[in-house]
C-alpha cells in the first residue's frame, strides 16, 4: 500500500505568511493532482501553543533565525508561526481537503519543536503517524510539502529509518534555505539516506501504469 504524505501546506508557510517559504503556494496545485492516485493521504499540520520555545518572542534579547541551546538541543529561534486556531495554521483552502484521510498535529510541546512528521525532535514523543500507516498496511510513502529543509527533510529521515520506501516530490516542495545551499543540501541527505527523487509526473505515470 502507499500513501501520500503532505507535510505543512499551512498558511504561515506561504506567500503573507509569518515564515512565508518563497513559492511555497505553488506545491499546492501538486498535492491536488497526485491525490488521486492514492487511497491513503496523511496531512501534517504544524501546530505551536503561543509560548512554544521555537519562537523569537518567547526569548527576549534574541533574534529570529537565531541559534540557541534549548534544553541541550540546538533551537533555531522562528517568527510566531502556525499557532493552534489561528488562520495561519490552516491547510491552504486552495488543497482539496475531502480525499485527506488523517490531519496529524506535532509541535505542541511548548519545549520540544517537532519538524518531522514522525517524532518530535528529541525523539521523546510520537506523533501517531507511523501507527497509522503501518495499520493501513503502508510501505511505500510519496513525500511533499514545505519546508523542504525542515520538515520534509526531518519526516523523508524518519520515515527511511522505520523502514519506509520513500519518494520524494520535487516540484512538490519548497525549502526556506536560511542560508544559501540548506534546500540542496537537504535534498542530497534524504537522497543518500534511500529517498528516491522524482517528478509528480513521473510519480503518476508510474501509478497509472501498475
Ligand atoms: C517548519 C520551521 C518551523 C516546517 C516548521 O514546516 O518546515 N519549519 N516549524
Ligand atoms: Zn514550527
Amino acid at each position: 500500500m502507499d500513501a501520500l504524505i503532505l507535510v505543512d501546506l499551512q498558511y504561515d508557510f506561504m506567500p503573507g505568511g509569518a515564515l512565508a517559504v518563497r513559492d511555497g503556494d505553488s506545491v499546492v496545485s501538486v498535492a491536488n493532482r497526485l491525490m488521486s492516485a492514492f487511497d491513503v493521504i496523511v496531512a501534517t499540520q504544524d501546530w505551536h501553543p503561543a509560548d512554544h520555545a521555537s519562537f523569537a518572542a518567547n526569548h527576549p534579547g534574541h533574534e529570529i533565525g537565531e541559534m540557541i541551546t534549548l534544553d541541550g538541543r540546538e533551537q533555531i529561534l522562528w517568527p510566531l508561526h502556525c499557532v493552534q486556531n489561528t488562520r495561519g495554521a490552516e491547510l491552504h483552502q486552495a488543497l482539496d481537503a475531502t480525499p485527506i484521510t488523517k490531519v496529524i498535529h506535532k509541535g505542541m510541546n511548548p519545549r520540544i519543536d517537532s519538524y518531522s512528521g514522525f517524532f518530535d525532535n528529541a525523539r521523546a514523543q510520537e506523533t501517531g503517524l507511523d501507527r497509522e500507516l503501518k495499520s493501513r498496511g503502508v510501505k511505500v510513502l510519496t513525500v511533499l510539502g514545505l519546508a523542504t529543509d525542515y520538515c520534509v527533510k526531518f519526516t523523508v529521515l524518519d520515515a527511511l529509518s522505520l523502514g519506509y520506501n520513500v519518494r520524494l516530490v520535487i516540484d512538490g516542495c519548497r525549502g526556506v534555505d536560511l542560508r544559501e545551499g540548506d534546500v540542496d543540501r537537504a535534498i542530497s541527505t534524504m537522497q543518500s539516506n534511500g529517498a528516491q527523487v522524482e517528478t509528480s509526473e513521473q510519480i503518476m505515470k508510474s501509478i497509472v501504469n501498475q
